[in-house]
């Protein structure tokens, strides 16, 4: 497991053979002027969630923001032409941080329910959306997550220990419990909290790759949104600014199908996400956002056109939001369950398992050892966290302004009693 300060995982791998440029844009069709060359999934691939065609991937023939790029097969083997070649050791590191956030969103939704931390929102069935994705880029380069993208961080080095820290917004949160849980931010490799409004992120993003342009520094910037960021005008100023700046940036639409209880059909009229990058002059493209072999290759493609000064991509991760949108969220409110069984089919985890499997690199005995060490470290964590202190006192006004305003500091002398005399206040709470 990465310990604070070690080297975030890598990609590519040096060894490791560069894709084609142009893999991803396979002969393009224009759904306007040729109708009829328009595969006939593609309208009902969005709205049903039982639509998504994980075996057919996009070819000739099919535009790449219209199709599914897809590298697993379902015989558990990769497509050898899109297959992006890692090494045993990548393959397994990316499996097992799958496993990771899935262990850990299993064991903090129970906390949450204990009581025992605030809030959590689970990315179960997407964590290979936000590995794979995040996987490609490396320490210097920087990440705007939006709510599922916790795991990217402890991809890219973060200890569980800063993980859990965050949650419980203790003295060894980052941020001295000044953000809401899920908002982890981890500076040692770029990686910047949420923003709890819907896709401001998404221009903040691109602003930063403008700078890095205008610094001509080699870095490049992820940005990820939901499917309902992409409804705000926050998304549309990006995607403007990003392709006329021609910013070294890969736009991610984790498409999970939900904002909240607003189905994703309900949610825009175009027929797929990926293509609205047109509009924007951004060429976008589909992935099998449960296939991290696809949702790989595509991103280093994406990432090796930013890096090379070729100009942004949109990257619509197709997946599936199987539980609640947070722990304060209870779906069967809105949603028919029976829409979540075929996506626990096309489980991200379940493939890439089979993967290794068919590969000879794991087995039953591999599953239950990483199982049993992620399980005793998140224990160890989770016990060490709930012995540290809350944040200094101090810290409710630190880091706001770089010399506290008069008006702060009286606050603070205000309430100072309360924590450190007992004192207790008059009235009824909550107000
Ligand atoms: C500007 C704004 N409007 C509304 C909300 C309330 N809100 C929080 S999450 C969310 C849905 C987000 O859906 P999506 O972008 O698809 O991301 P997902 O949660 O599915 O990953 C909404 C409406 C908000 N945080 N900000
Ligand atoms: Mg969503």
């Amino acid at each position: 497991m990465a310990s604070e300060g070690s080297a975030p995982f890598l990609f590519p791998d040096a060894d490791a053979e560069p894709p084609a440029k142009d893999a991803l844009v396979p002969d393009v069709v224009d759904p306007v002027t040729e109708p009829e060359s328009v595969p006939e999934m593609v309208p009902e691939a969005m709205p049903e969630a039982d639509a998504v065609e994980t075996s057919a991937p996009a070819g000739p023939g099919m535009a790449a923001d219209l199709g599914l790029y897809t590298v697993l097969r379902e015989d558990g083997t990769a497509d050898p032409t899109r297959d992006p070649g890692l090494s045993d050791a990548e393959a397994i590191a990316l499996y097992e941080q799958m496993l990771l956030i899935r262990n850990l969103d299993t064991r903090c939704l129970r906390l949450q329910r204990q009581g025992r931390i605030a809030f959590y929102g689970t990315s179960t069935g997407q964590e290979a959306a936000t590995v794979g994705s995040s996987a490609c880029i490396g320490a210097d380069d920087w990440l705007f997550p939006a709510l599922r993208e916790g795991g990217a961080a402890l991809m890219r080095g973060m200890p569980v220990s800063r993980y859990i820290a965050q949650l419980m917004g203790n003295s060894h949160d980052e941020q001295k419990g000044h953000q809401q849980p899920m908002h982890f931010s981890f500076r040692a490799a770029n990686h910047v909290s949420l923003s709890s409004p819907i896709a401001t992120q998404v221009p903040q993003a691109v602003g930063a790759a403008r700078a890095a342009q205008i610094r001509d520094d080699g870095s490049i910037v992820l940005a990820y949104m939901g499917d309902g960021a992409t409804s705000e005008h926050d998304f549309h100023v990006a995607m403007t600014f990003a392709g006329v700046w021609k910013c070294p940036v890969v736009l991610i639409c984790q498409n999970n199908h939900w904002a909240i209880s607003v189905p994703v059909k309900d949610q825009t009229a175009s027929p797929t996400i990926a293509v609205k990058a047109r509009g924007y002059g951004i060429p976008g493209v589909r992935v099998d956002g449960n296939d991290i072999l696809a949702v790989v290759a595509a991103t280093r493609q994406a990432v090796e056109r930013a890096r090379s000064g070729d100009g942004p991509t949109f990257l619509e991760l197709v997946t599936y939001r199987r539980q609640g949108h947070s722990s304060s969220d209870d779906p069967t409110v809105y949603r028919d369950p029976a829409e979540v069984e075929p996506w626990e089919k096309k489980d991200p985890i379940d493939r890439m398992r089979l993967y290794l499997e068919t590969r000879g690199i794991w087995d039953d005995a591999k599953e239950a050892a990483a199982n049993e060490a992620q399980s005793e470290l998140i224990s160890a964590e989770i016990k060490e966290a709930e012995k540290a202190a809350p944040p200094a006192l101090e810290t409710l006004i630190a880091d706001v302004y770089a010399t506290p305003l008069d008006c702060l500091t009286e606050q603070l002398e205000d309430v100072r009693p309360f924590f450190e005399e007992g004192q207790t206040a008059e009235g009824e709470f909550p107000l």
